[in-house]
């Protein structure tokens, strides 16, 4: 079983179809994770032994997902050394830009690789992480590029109709 470098969070059950577009990724590219609900409001306990503990069980990058009121991934890069990368799910009330400013604005000191909001994001929180993990991992290096360059190869030159 492959050693888990990655951490998926979530605020919410409610995050998980988001969140799980970052896992997709992760599975078609090979890399392990583990994927977890954390609250920073319903579960503060929860995630304050997360961030203690991720240095020392191995995890090199946290995938943080949140809505609303995202107060989770500037939470855990407050108590982890190990890089955050945001995601801010999408939301009724304001379309995710209360996620999104709640991600974003972090102060000095204690960044958060903050991306779009919703289904891009997640998906590029999952190549984000990949790229990370690429940069000691040849093999999977290899693996990124191929699926950059799949997927530039499946843009066609000129537009279709329907
Ligand atoms: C946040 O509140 C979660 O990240 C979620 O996006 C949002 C709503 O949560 P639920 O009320 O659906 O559990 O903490």
């Amino acid at each position: 079983m492959a050693e888990v470098k990655v951490g998926i969070i979530m605020g919410s059950q409610s995050d998980w179809p988001t969140m799980k577009l970052a896992a997709d990724i992760l599975d078609e590219l090979g890399v392990a994770y583990e994927a977890k609900i954390v609250s920073a409001h319903r579960t503060p306990d929860r995630l304050w032994d997360y961030g203690k503990s991720a240095v020392s069980r191995g995890l090199s990058v946290i995938i943080a997902g949140a809505g609303g009121a995202a107060h989770l991934p500037g939470m855990m890069a407050s108590k982890t050394r190990v890089p955050v990368i945001g995601v801010p799910v999408q939301t009724k009330a304001l379309s995710g830009v209360d996620s999104l400013y709640s991600i974003v604005q972090m102060p000095k000191g204690f960044p958060v690789a903050t991306m779009a909001i919703g289904a891009a994001g997640a998906a590029n929180a999952g190549l984000m992480a990949a790229g990370i993990l690429a940069t000691s991992d040849p093999d999977l290096a290899a693996r990124l590029d191929a699926w950059r360059e799949a997927l530039s190869a499946s843009i066609p030159d000129e537009p279709q109709d329907d």
